[in-house]
């Protein structure tokens, strides 16, 4: 029979256990505010490696602003990215955790709304091949990547001028080519040089429910509760950026992006937790002697 105060370190261990599928923790995997000035360091979480799918000029850390940057060239679109783990050890959603990509997205100049598809951001999974390096991004290590992304248009306020798509499963496609359109939402007219934190948050809510959440823009520009249950993708490393010029007066344009944060709401394994249950009957001994 348990001692009393065995049974109430059982009773503790229990408590912790239960308490963990309650409460996730926050594990912020990158939170890049530039201020180092460059774009090249992956020293995560506070500066990642950015990569452009254009030439290295086209994609620059803005230090002629108060608070730097990560900003394109202006151009008639451009896409960059970053990965936020290790290669190989991509993160994994299990049922009960989520994660959560947000950013500052800024305009140099304001979109026009001439075109229904500007702003483009999402998370992926570079399924064990990465790109890494500017110019890349067009071949095979980039059409197994899946993942789910967002699309606004930040020229119009108004309803259903916001996408949330998926990547479609078994597809031989960049990030951004071919998807599903899984809801829409509304578009934010950004003004230009303001900053709006933008965002989507991905969850595993079953086994094969995946819910997505998110934000276009300020105040009640938010979308949630969309759920995907076919095929669905639980396994992420990488964030993923592209803007099309034709959003632009012009039809060239450019954004810049500040405070790119990528945090993983993770359950403690209960491995951690029958270990420490395990180890309860020795710590007590060790305290008698
Ligand atoms: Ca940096
Ligand atoms: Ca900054
Ligand atoms: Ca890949």
């Amino acid at each position: 029979m348990l001692s009393k105060g065995l049974f109430v370190n059982y009773l503790v261990v229990l408590t912790l256990f239960c308490v963990s599928f309650v409460y996730a923790d926050a594990l912020q995997l990158m939170y890049d505010p530039f201020n180092d000035s460059e774009r090249d360091t992956q020293n995560l979480p506070s500066s990642a490696k950015w990569y452009t799918r254009s030439d290295s000029s086209t994609l620059f850390v803005n230090t002629g602003v108060a608070n730097y940057r990560i900003e394109t060239s202006v151009s008639a679109g451009n896409q960059f990215w970053a990965h936020f783990t290790e290669s190989g050890s991509p993160v994994n959603l299990q049922v009960g955790e989520s994660i959560d990509f947000t950013f500052n997205a800024l305009m140099p100049v304001a979109s026009d709304g001439s075109w229904d598809r500007t702003l483009w951001f999402g998370l992926f999974n570079s399924n064990g091949t990465r790109d890494a390096a500017d110019g890349s991004g067009v071949g095979a290590a980039r059409t197994d990547d899946t993942g789910y992304f967002v699309i606004t248009n930040p020229g119009v306020n108004s309803i259903n001028r916001s996408t949330v798509n998926k990547v479609t499963p078994s597809t031989a496609s960049d990030h951004f080519v071919h998807y599903t359109n899984m809801a829409n939402t509304s578009s934010w007219p950004m003004q230009a040089e303001a900053q709006y934190q933008v965002g989507l948050t991905v969850a595993r809510t079953g086994e094969s429910e995946i819910t997505l959440s998110g934000r276009t823009g300020p105040s009640n520009y938010t979308f949630s509760g969309i759920v995907d249950s076919s095929d669905v993708y639980s396994v992420f490393d990488t964030i993923s950026f592209y803007y099309d010029g034709r959003g632009f007066p012009g039809d060239t344009g450019a954004i810049a992006a500040d405070y790119v944060t990528v945090v993983y709401n993770q359950i403690p394994e209960p491995a951690t937790f029958v270990l420490l249950a395990a180890m309860v009957p020795f710590f007590r001994k060790t305290r008698k002697q």
